[in-house]
Formats: structure tokens, sequence, C-alpha cells
């Protein structure tokens, strides 16, 4: 064991406010004080577990452990020099805790190991480089022969043995669905630019290949629904996403895909011939989520708008024509809404590259020729408006024309509408009091807004009808016409590649909207979380113990409840004056008593939420217009008339909420942003309920994207926003430490007692239950029936209460009583 070589040195690890931890050498303890020496690094990225060996210097110092009694955690998974022992999967980390998380995965990150394991949870730390050794075929078939078809399926952990990755997660969700014959799910969560996207394609192609290791006949052809499947990826991406400052590839959008399986016959379901168990990918769906309409006019410069404008001017000058005369000898700066730009190429290929891969997988969808011309106009239907310029009409201010005749005559023609309807449309705007209509003339700002509101409107419009585009070509029912299946007939696997939970510096509407899909996510996580512990515990034959966890009801009450912020905002859009100050007065006044809410006194317009990731501030300006995001009158008219289907289709809404009759009320409530998002997010977590759920939580080390850096702060930061840090507790709260029996056992044989002897030296649980119940008699609590001992033994583990190991090392390393304090000062328990 080398860690008992280690004996005269403690190691630990050292709260750090600009570093979060940093490891170093407890010299001392005098008085409930720790006397620790501090090693100082060059820089944060030399900072590893070396016990100082690679320090410039040092410095000592004294923490008082009773006023400051997280400040120092013990560091033991180390060899004797101080060197940080690598562990693939963290619940097997002696001591864990935040300070331990974050090392091992910054030690596996600098070895380019992206992937580490906490129990079922695996961490993805975006390594920013490509490892194309870790996502070959021969990589791909190990880990579907080992988890799927080579598994014997009743052994206890299959994976034990394998180094930790992603394809783990999709094999496993593929056994799950073949053999237990269970819907299944992997939720990928993390913050901008951390890998979720291309987490979820590295597991969707995994997936696919799963089957192929069975199907001999297929040979080297690929599937022609698994190349659909796919293929829709990219193709979403090209609408879906943008260069952003923290991401060239950014995801505007969630996005759940149900990945739909054909079954064998139930009668034989359970067949040990594993060949009649095979599962075949059998088509997808997908359902997107607030799309950043935003961006459509207007981004930052450093930034882009959606990918598809680009790749549309960067198209052979044959083939822009050939869609509009108007785009001939156009480019970026040809079009304000898309502007210049100086990246030219995301992920390796050109824009021009893009677009005929775009053009190209339209096609495979069924979406060619006159479906494709129409959805491309209606981009330019976009991009057109952008440069109509309105100006006042002569001699009267209120008044406004459009001034840029050109421009006006270009969208005229590109929606199939007469110039004049389009001017009026944006100019003017009809009101409606007592049966009586009559125009109500705007002036150049209102006009500019409209057209800004109906680009956005047409985009969104697209964007959606891309997505039923693509679920109409992929989705399984279809690819299996004439048989007459429906949905429900196939096996999902369902991967959801959504937004991480947001906290900027000022945060808006559309962060609250997202952090609430994360608390309800989060909600999930804890009850699975909770589940499997249970579930550990029922396997090793042990008593189900106390497992406590922080629930977030309380949080979503706020945001959801009967008088929560969701509520109220829908309110307050209602009604005629209604105002973003009024509805913080009344979100504050009718959640006083809710323990989540933050009353902020400087700021009449903000309000604040305790998340379970942390305080967030929310400034209240435009959720009353965002929620409501309604189109003149004039403008929706204007749309049902163009001769282009897709601008002039009548979206249908995801089953607006129910309208009460006789109530206009309910009919506006029904539409706002709020209603829709919160039914569809409903519908999503029943979905997922269905389902056994697997979670990659990805993680991005560093803001500049470098590869081999990982900055602590922002590091733990984002693994308390991903519930991990929870997660450990939750699984830690019963029994805090773990063992399995033989390293438990060897571990503790110097406090075996002198007069053991008489279990059977076969019996490992013997031994280890003779061992124990000397080394940890001073802890039994309770008498009689009520007693209670520091320890469990399970099937393959024995399980330590809070305190008991603790004082086992302490026990063990007795020479070094600096161990000991630390150990009891640190962890309050029985010790
Ligand atoms: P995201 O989906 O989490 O951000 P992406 O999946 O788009 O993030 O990843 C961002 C970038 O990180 C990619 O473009 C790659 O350059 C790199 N990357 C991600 N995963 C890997 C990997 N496994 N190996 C190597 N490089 C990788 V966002 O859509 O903006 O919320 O919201
Ligand atoms: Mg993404």
């Amino acid at each position: 064991d080398d860690e008992t070589k280690g004996k005269n040195h403690a190691f630990v690890y050292i709260a750090s406010k600009d570093y979060a931890w940093i490891p170093a050498t407890l010299l001392d303890t005098d008085k409930g004080k720790a006397h620790v020496e501090v090693p100082h690094y060059k820089d944060e990225q030399s900072i590893v577990c070396d016990g100082g060996a690679s320090a410039s210097k040092k410095t000592k110092e004294w923490v008082d452990l009773k006023k400051y009694p997280n400040k120092v955690l013990p560091l033991q998974n180390v060899t004797g020099g101080g060197q940080l022992i690598e562990y693939p999967d963290m619940v097997d980390i002696p001591f864990l805790h935040e300070a331990g998380i974050l090392f091992n995965l910054k030690l596996r990150h600098l070895r380019g190991r992206p992937y580490t394991r906490t129990g079922d949870i695996i961490i993805a730390i975006n390594p920013f480089q490509w490892f194309t050794e870790l996502y070959t075929e021969k990589k791909q078939i190990m880990y579907s022969n080992r988890l799927v078809w080579e598994s014997t399926h009743t052994e206890q952990d299959p994976r034990r043995g394998l180094e930790p990755h992603v394809y783990e997660a999709s094999a496993l969700v593929y056994r799950g669905l073949a053999f237990d014959r269970e819907d299944q799910s992997i939720l990928v969560s993390g913050e901008s630019g951390a890998g979720k996207t291309e987490t979820v394609k590295i597991c969707m192609n995994h997936i696919a290949s799963v089957q192929k290791g069975r199907d001999i006949k297929s040979g080297g052809e690929i599937d022609p629904v698994v190349r659909r499947v796919l293929n829709s990826n990219p193709l979403l991406e090209a609408f879906g996403n943008a260069k952003t400052t923290r991401n060239d590839n950014s995801s505007r959008f969630g996005k759940y895909t149900q990945l739909q399986f054909h079954r064998p016959e139930d009668e034989m379901a359970g067949s040990i011939d594993l060949a009649n168990t095979i599962c075949k990918l059998a088509g997808s769906k997908c359902e997107a989520y607030l799309l950043e309409k935003n961006r459509v006019t207007g981004h930052e410069d450093v930034e882009r708008t959606y990918h598809i404008f680009y790749q549309i001017l960067a198209a052979p000058d044959a083939e822009k024509t050939k869609l509009w005369d108007g785009l001939k000898g156009t480019d970026f700066n040809s079009y304000k809404y898309v502007g210049d730009t100086d990246t030219k190429k995301i992920e390796g290929m050109t824009d021009a590259q893009h677009f005929e891969k775009t053009r190209e997988t339209l096609e495979l969808i069924h979406l060619g020729g006159d479906k494709y011309t129409m959805l491309m106009r209606a981009i330019l239907v976009v991009m057109q408006t952008g440069n109509l310029t309105f100006g006042p009409r002569e001699g009267d201010s209120d008044k406004s024309d459009c001034t840029s005749k050109k421009e006006l005559k270009g969208l005229a023609e590109l929606m199939g509408v007469p110039e004049d309807a389009l001017n009026k449309a944006f100019t003017e705007r009809t009101m409606k009091t007592r049966g009586e209509t009559y125009k109500v003339p705007q002036d150049a700002k209102t006009a500019k807004e409209s057209a800004d509101a109906f680009a956005k409107e047409v985009y969104g419009k697209l964007f959606l009808w891309l997505v039923s585009g693509i679920n109409e070509a992929t989705k399984a029912e279809k690819n299996f016409e004439g048989g007459g299946l429906a949905s429900s007939d196939f096996g999902i696997i369902g991967l959801l590649d959504i937004f991480g939970f947001e906290s900027f510096l000022i945060n808006r509407f559309e962060q609250l909207c997202i952090n609430y899909a994360n608390e309800k996510l989060q909600q999930k996580f804890t009850e699975d979380i909770f589940r499997s512990v249970q579930a550990e515990y029922i396997e090793e034959g042990i008593a189900l113990a106390e497992i406590t966890y922080d629930d977030n009801t309380d949080v979503l009450d706020l945001i959801e409840g009967r008088t929560g912020l969701c509520a109220l905002l829908n309110e307050e859009c209602v009604r005629p004056k209604g105002s973003d100050e009024a509805f913080v007065n009344k979100a504050l006044a009718q959640n006083k008593k809710s323990p989540c809410i933050v009353v902020n006194h400087m700021d009449r317009m903000s309000f604040g939420i305790h998340h379970y990731a942390g305080k967030v501030m929310y400034s209240a300006e435009f959720f009353v217009v965002r929620n409501q995001d309604t189109l003149p009158t004039d403008v929706e008219e204007l749309m049902q008339i163009s001769t282009n289907e897709i601008v002039s289709h009548v979206a249908v809404d995801n089953e607006p909420a129910k309208a009460k009759p006789g109530r206009q009320k309910s009919n506006i409530v029904g539409k706002t942003i709020w209603t829709k998002y919160k039914t569809q997010l409903a519908t999503l977590m029943t979905d997922l309920r269905k389902t056994t759920s697997r979670y990659i939580r990805c993680i991005k080390p560093n803001k500049p994207k470098k590869p081999s850096v990982m900055e602590h702060v922002g590091t733990v930061e984002q693994l308390r926003c991903a519930g991990v840090v929870a997660a450990v507790t939750i699984t830690r709260s019963a029994f805090p430490n773990r063992l399995d029996h033989a390293p438990a056992y060897r571990r503790f044989l110097p406090l075996k007692p002198a007069a053991a002897g008489k279990a059977d030296k076969n019996d490992i649980k013997a031994l280890l239950a003779e061992l124990m119940d000397s080394a940890l008699a001073s802890l039994v609590q309770g008498e009689g029936e009520n007693t209670k001992k520091a320890y469990v033994i399970g099937k393959t583990k024995i399980y330590f209460r809070a305190g008991a190991m603790e004082y086992l090392e302490s026990e063990r390393l007795k020479g070094c009583d600096k161990w000991a304090v630390i150990m009891q000062r640190v962890y309050r328990g029985y010790c």
C-alpha cells in the first residue's frame, strides 16, 4: 500500500480564492489550528499534486479549523511522495469532496483522458483537441462487444476494467433497450462550449453502429435510414447554430432527439439467442426548444448570425442566381442582418463546402426541388427585410414610408405580394374599437421594429418547418410504411442536448427560461441518483438507510407554481397596461414567503432566485414584451398572403393551453412564450420519465478553448452547476465511504485485535466483520435492539457511517498525530 509509506507526511487541500483548491502539506496541529505549508507555483496550470516538488517557493500559515472547518480537506489518494493517484471512477476515491474531484479530473485531463465516471454519471472534460484514437471503429466495437454482445447480463458491473468513455453510455442504453426492454435516454448538459452537441453526435454514431456488430448481412453499406438520421444533425446545425464568443458552432436552441428502434417480437424477448434481440434503428424524431430568434436581426460584432446565411452567400453565383436574380454579386456586406465576418470556416469546412452539404442533405430527406427553393427563398425574405429602411413622410414625422424602394421591390418579389401592401403592413397599424376599424400611421422607428419582428417570425417559422420536414423524413412510422406501425411500437433512446445553467452579469427572460429547464432536469437527476443509491443498497443486501438530499421543489414552486413568477408574468401580459415593473412588484409581494426569492433593494426592476446551482439576479426589463412575442395584426395578415408557403403557413402552436370559453384572456395567455415553453417542458419531462436515464456532464475546462489547460475556479463552478458535487453528497449521505471487501481488509489489517482468529480464514466477510467489530467498538451507538454499528457489510462492499473511516484512518496512522487531528476536525461525526 503506497499510502502507508507516506505516513510521515500528511497531505491536505487548502481552499484558495484564486485557485479554488491547492494541495499542501500539513506540518503540525495545535489547539484546533492547523499549520499548513502551501506551495507557490508559477501559474495555475502547474499546480498539480506532487508534494510541492515543482513549487518555486513555499509559505507556512496557521488555519483556525474551528472558524474555518472547511478550509482544509484531507488528501489521501497520493503516493508517499505526494503524487496524486488517478481514479477512473471517482466513487473509489477514499475521501471524496470537491477538491478531490477537481484534482482527479485535472490529472486525467492533462494526461489526455477526457472521460471520468462517478458511479453512473460520466464527466466529459472538453479536450479542445481531437484524440482520434478515442473514436475509432475498433473502440466502438470494443465497447459494444464488452457491454452488449459479450456481457453475460448477470455480472454486477460490466464496466469494470473498461476505461470510462461516452461509448459506455451509448452501449449501455442499447443494452437496456434490447435486453431489459426499457426505453432509454442520455441526458447531456453543460455550459456553452462544453461539448454537448459533439458528445451527442459521438453517442448517436455509436448507437447506430452497435447493431452493426451483429448485423452480418449489411456489410459496408450504410443503411439509408441510419444515414438520414445521422445527417439530419448537421443540417439542423446549419439553421440553428451560430458562432458566438464562447463557441464557433454554438447551438442556439435545445434539442431532444428520440431514436426509434424496431424491436423483435415480444415472444422472442428474453431469448438467450442474442441474434433475436437485435434492435434496429428505424428512424428518429426531434423536438426543438427556444430558438434564439433575436440573433436573426442583430448580433455582436465578433459573433455571427445563423450559419445558413453565410452558406447561401458563399454559394457559387450560378446557384445563387438560380434561387433569385437579386442575389447576383452579393456577399456578407450586402445584407445588414448578416454583416461582415472574418470567420469563413466552422469545424474545418468553409461556408461554401457547408452549403453543398446542406443542399445534399435536404435532397436526401426529400426536401429538394421546389421545397428547397421555397426554403431558401424564405431565408432570402429574412435577409432582404433587414435591408429595408424607413423615413418620416414629408412634413409629418408621426407617419413613415419605406425609403429603400429597390429593397422593397425585391422583398415584394420574393414574397409574392404587392409592394404597396408590404409598405402599409409596416407603416400602418389597424386598430379596432367597438366594432370600428381604423388605421393608425406608425413612425419610422416603429415601422423598422415591425419589420424586425416580421423577420424573426419568418425565421422561427422556417426553422420549425425544417424540423418537421426532418421528422417527416426520418420518423420510423414512415420508414415502416405499410407495416401499420405506430410510434408506440418502437423502442426509444432519447438524446437530450440542452442549454446548461446560465448566470451572467445581466440575466434576462431567456436566462430564466433556460434555468427553469435546468431546475426541472435537476429534479429528475436527484430523484434518479436517490433511486440508484437505493438500488445499490438492495443489490448489496443491506437495509435501506436514511438518504438525505436537498430537493428543489421550492424553486420550482416559485417559478411555475399557482402564484409563481410564470403565472404572474402571464397575467401582466394580459393586463392592458401591464409593465415589467408591476410584474416585479407582484412577484416579490406574492412570493414573500418563498425561501428562494431574492429582493434587490437597490433596483426595483430586478429580482433574484436561489437556484440549485447558486443565486442568479434577473433584470425584468423586457420580460413582458419578450413573453408576449406578438406580431402586429397587419404584419400577420401580410404573411398570410405570401406565395411562399413557409411564410404564409399558419404555425401550429405546440399544444396551446386549453382556452376557457368566453374569456379572451386565456387566449393570450395560451400564446405566451412561457405557456408554450412550460407545456413543451412538461411533455419532455413526461417522456423522459418513461425512460431510464444516463447522465453525461460536459465541462469546459478553460475559457480560451485551449488544449491541456484546466482553470480551477471555472471548473469547480461547473461541477456545482452540473450537480456533480450534490450527486456525490447524496450518494454518500448515509454511508460516506465504501470499500470492496478485500482492499478494506488489507488496509485495516494493522488494527487487527490480538485475540482475533476465530473467523474462518476463507470467509472474507467474517474476517472483515471480526476486524471491524473490534476496531470500531468505541463508535457503536445505542443499546440492545437499537444498537447501531458504524459499518455495514454488503455482498461486495463494506459501508462506513460518517466518521468511521476517518476514525479508522487516524487509528491506522497513529504514529502520525497530525493526521488524526485533521481527520477529526474536518469530518464531524462519531469522532
Ligand atoms: P456545446 O454544444 O456544449 O456548446 P460543442 O459540442 O459545440 O459545445 O463543442 C464546442 C467545441 O468543442 C467543438 O466545436 C469542438 O471544437 C470542441 N469539442 C467538443 N467535444 C469535443 C471532443 N470530444 N473532442 C475534441 N473536441 C471537442 V453550446 O451549443 O454553445 O451550448 O450551447
Ligand atoms: Mg451545442
